[in-house]
């Protein structure tokens, strides 16, 4: 694995840091009291190319590899994890799954508009009772003459409120497990789709997250994205890359909290010395420090696979269950280091530990990665 970036790479990495200090940075505070960031910011990043990341050019999309992804992602991470969030989810669960997995009608219909944040879109697989386990679904597409008729209910969907279309999965057939279940594409506006968003959230303020409920919604057979019955291979096959990119946006609340505790620590004095100058605030800095060069290295392992065409599936669980627990860690560690001011919004250290608590759980939970990367190792299923 070659660890200098290219040309192109450092380019883009320029390019996100540069966004992130002009549009977001500035917006931060007022976005996470608001509950809301101002949805411009869509459009912008579709402006800057960053909607069309690894997507091909013919469709509107900006090229380019995954380790330019995972460069973008962290940046957007460092800068807002609710905004990171938003061009993971429409990016890497909606976009790039239909470049993959669609015809050619649905990607000349849906991507130009995705890559260019004119639309957004959104992953609706988890369900009220149905989160670590998605293979027992029971949202339910029936065969109608030429259409299918929908019905269900999809829970905690990132971008709900505001996305266009949402990559649904649901069972086509009686199959007990995965093989019943398939993909559809539905506009967001079609009637029986009804959307609630989800208010009190202990961190990503900033994201619409929204209940999506679905009563004899109908959509034209066309609406079904790749072969009936592979929807939750679609799902898993765009939930490994969406691991990576977890992965990267949490490196970045680190990266964040390391700039943070290290700038904070050289101003603070107490005892009439920098607090910078006492081993034991050392220590809080050089953890976090370890977490953020461990963290990247995993990350970056992964986008090199991926780039490479390698299986890639193992080592984003790893990189995702690490750098979440990690970014935990380091925005508590830099939050002890502010002291009573890491408690008050008005510093940027407690939202970062908002922010970083939900990577341990979304995209697959801590535990079931550990499980993913067991059953890597010995074969056994032990979910
Ligand atoms: P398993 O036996 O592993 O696989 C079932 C079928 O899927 C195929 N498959 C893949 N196909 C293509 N690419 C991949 N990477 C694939 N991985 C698996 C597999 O070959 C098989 O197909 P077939 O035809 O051979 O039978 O299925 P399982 O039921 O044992 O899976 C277990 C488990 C725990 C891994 C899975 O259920 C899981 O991943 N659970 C976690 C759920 C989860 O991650 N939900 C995320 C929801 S989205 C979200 O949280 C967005 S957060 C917002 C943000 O990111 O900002
Ligand atoms: P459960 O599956 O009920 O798990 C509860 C606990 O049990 C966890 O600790 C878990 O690790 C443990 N557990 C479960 N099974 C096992 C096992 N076999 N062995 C050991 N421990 C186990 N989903 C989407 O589809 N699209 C989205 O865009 C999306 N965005 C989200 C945004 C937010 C802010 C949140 C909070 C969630 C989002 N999710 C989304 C859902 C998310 O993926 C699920 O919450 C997650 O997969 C866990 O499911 P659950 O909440 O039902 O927990």
């Amino acid at each position: 694995m070659n660890l200098e970036l290219s040309e192109e790479q450092t380019a883009v990495r320029r390019l996100a840091k540069d966004f992130v200090d002009r549009e977001i940075a500035p917006n931060v505070v007022a976005w996470d009291r608001a509950e809301e960031v101002d949805r411009g910011i869509v459009k912008k990043l579709g402006e800057v190319g960053f909607l069309g990341l690894t997507i091909d050019e013919e469709y509107g999309g900006s090229g380019g590899d995954h380790f330019s992804y995972t460069l973008v992602t962290e940046e957007l991470g460092r800068g807002d994890s609710s905004v990171r969030g938003i061009v993971s989810v429409s990016l890497g669960l909606v976009t790039k799954p239909i470049q993959q997995w669609a015809n050619e009608e649905q990607k000349r219909h849906w991507i130009p508009r995705l890559t260019a944040g004119e639309a957004l879109g959104c992953f609706g697989l988890t369900e009220p009772g149905h989160g670590s386990n998605p293979a027992d679904l029971q949202t339910r597409a029936v065969r109608d003459g030429d259409d299918y008729v929908i019905n269900g209910t999809k829970i905690f969907i990132t971008n709900g409120t505001w996305a266009d279309v949402v990559l649904l999965f649901a069972r086509t057939n009686d199959t007990p497990g995965h093989k019943g279940i398939s993909a559809f594409l539905v506009p967001t506006d079609t009637p029986g789709l009804t959307r609630n968003t989800i208010h009190g959230k202990l961190g990503l303020r900033g994201q619409t997250t929204a209940e999506l409920v679905l009563e004899d919604v109908r959509v034209p057979a066309s609406a079904l994205m790749g072969p009936e019955g592979k929807g939750f291979s679609i799902a898993m096959s765009a939930l490994a890359k969406g691991r990576m990119s977890v992965a990267a946006g949490c490196v970045g609340i680190a990266q964040a909290a390391l700039d943070a505790a290290v700038g904070y620590a050289g101003e603070r004095e107490q005892f009439g010395k920098s607090i910078a100058s006492y081993q034991l605030v050392q220590e809080l800095i050089s953890d976090i420090a370890v977490d953020v060069d461990a963290a990247r290295l995993l990350t970056w392992r992964v986008a090199d696979l991926v780039d490479r065409g390698e299986d890639f599936a193992t080592a984003a669980s790893k990189a995702k269950l690490f750098a979440s627990e990690a970014a935990v860690r380091a925005a508590n560690n830099a939050l002890q280091v502010f002291g009573g001011y890491g408690y008050i919004d008005e510093y940027p250290v407690g939202k970062l530990l908002r922010d970083a608590r939900v990577m341990t759980l979304y995209e697959g939970t801590s535990q079931i990665q550990k499980l993913i990367i067991g059953r890597a190792l010995t074969g056994v299923s032990a979910f």
